[in-house]
């Protein structure tokens, strides 16, 4: 591994050189756009106001538009999923996303707008074969288990605003309707360690599942390397109706601290009080707990080596009753070489009460299970900013002795997928 390049300065806004930029044309590019949210490189902007390394790669399309500077991206995978042993299924599928920005400075203020539109509703309301997943609803009646949901048509309708307040240091608000509360690593489309897999985690209602919630207010500070922020957002997941905009109730609240101590690295941890998140058990609130650490190592011209520490716990509050935590542990990690390969690999814990329900409940038994997924990608360039790739994935399931009628022991899962990436 060669040694990785001295850290990026940090940029202050005036010191953006705008000189570079293309006007009124695109231009594929990483520090075109300062950060949203501060003083600090834009590259160490993730998901909603996450934070990802310094040092990760920042993809966009990159224009102006008279004093607002625009970005725009896409990501589009046409997938087929095969999920084996009896509550396996196989299905073809869109996933993906794409993603506009736009952002002007207004006096001393930063205004950033953003949209994200996800395809995903056209794979129907009930989503995906995916073993060991679960959560949300395809007909407001059923859990929806062994199947990742669908995404929302809008996963991300949002507003940030940032004012100065030091030579390093900024007090920010992010409006989301839907948007991502300070809660838990990037979002998973967007985390650098995965965000080449088609494939959801399945510890996706432990960490990120939050991603996309109708109604987010965030309020910040950052100081230097240091971000303290806190959501006040509505508990309840996406219903099955995946093209509307639902209604915000601002019921729960998260708050979570950032470090970005070296440009390799970003930690976080964050907690979060969720009331009534499932739309099949309106009486049951939720707290979620998540600590996490991003490690990018760059190598090449563009190559890096990312990777991903999480864990998360949840745990349900019903009338009465605390139910017992549940833990997931996520390890993940990608290759993206220069070109033209891209190797991702993932490991999962978590702890499921979901998968064998007791009659008439959502709920039953937890248990302990595992995934490792391993694939690769093989990418052809068009032009300066389109990519086609294909790629491989396959996926082993692990399940313990009280889960092996239902499941049939441990299982194969594999995914074969076309991708589109512009930006
Ligand atoms: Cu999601």
């Amino acid at each position: 591994m060669p040694p990785a390049p001295a850290p990026a300065p940090a940029m202050d806004h005036s010191q953006m050189d705008h000189s570079k930029m293309d006007h009124g044309g695109m231009a594929a590019g990483t520090h075109m756009m300062p950060a949203a949210l501060g003083a600090f490189p834009a590259s160490r902007e993730a998901s909603g106001t996450s934070w990802q390394p310094d040092l990760e790669r920042h993809d966009g399309l990159h224009s102006m538009a008279g004093d607002w500077m625009l970005m725009g991206h896409a990501n589009l995978q046409l997938v087929y999923s095969d999920q084996g042993g009896p509550r396996g299924a196989s299905k073809g599928f869109l996933a993906g996303m794409v993603m506009g920005m736009a952002q002007r400075e207004i006096g001393r203020t930063r205004l950033q707008l953003r949209a994200m539109l996800s395809p995903e509703p056209l794979m129907g309301k009930s989503g995906y074969p995916l073993l060991l997943a679960s959560g949300e609803t395809a007909d407001g009646v059923t859990q929806l288990t062994d199947r990742q949901h669908p995404h929302d048509l809008f996963m991300e309708l949002s507003a940030s605003l940032s004012v100065p307040i030091g030579a390093r240091s900024s007090a920010f608000v992010y409006l989301g309707l839907p948007g991502e509360p300070a809660f838990g690593p990037p979002a998973f489309m967007h985390r650098a360690a995965i965000l080449d897999s088609p494939e959801a985690p399945i510890s996706h209602h432990w960490l990120d599942s939050t991603h996309i919630t109708y109604g987010v207010a965030t309020i910040g500070l950052v100081q230097g390397n240091w971000k303290l922020e806190a959501s006040r957002f509505s508990g309840r997941e996406p219903d099955q109706f995946r093209y509307d905009i639902e209604a915000p109730t601002f019921d729960s609240t998260a708050a979570r601290l950032s470090w970005n101590p070296i440009p390799q690295l970003s930690l976080q941890a964050s907690w979060a009080f969720l009331r009534s998140p499932e739309q099949l058990e309106p009486q049951t609130d939720q707290t979620r707990l998540s600590a996490s650490a991003l490690v990018t190592i760059p190598f090449g011209t563009e190559g890096r080596w990312s990777s991903t520490l999480a864990w998360g716990q949840r745990r349900a509050h019903e009338p009465g009753e605390d139910r017992h935590p549940l833990n997931a542990g996520v390890i993940e990690s990608s290759l993206r070489f220069d070109a033209p390969w891209t190797l991702f690999a993932r490991g999962e814990v978590t702890e499921n009460d979901e998968l064998l329900p007791n009659p008439g409940d959502v709920h039953g038994d937890p248990f302990t299970v595992g995934k490792v997924s391993l694939g690769v990608i093989r990418d052809v360039r068009f032009g300066q900013s389109r990519v086609i790739g294909i790629g491989v994935q396959a996926a082993r399931s692990f399940v313990p002795a009280g889960l092996d009628a239902a499941y049939g022991g441990d299982r194969w899962g594999g995914m074969a997928f076309v991708r589109l990436k512009i930006g």
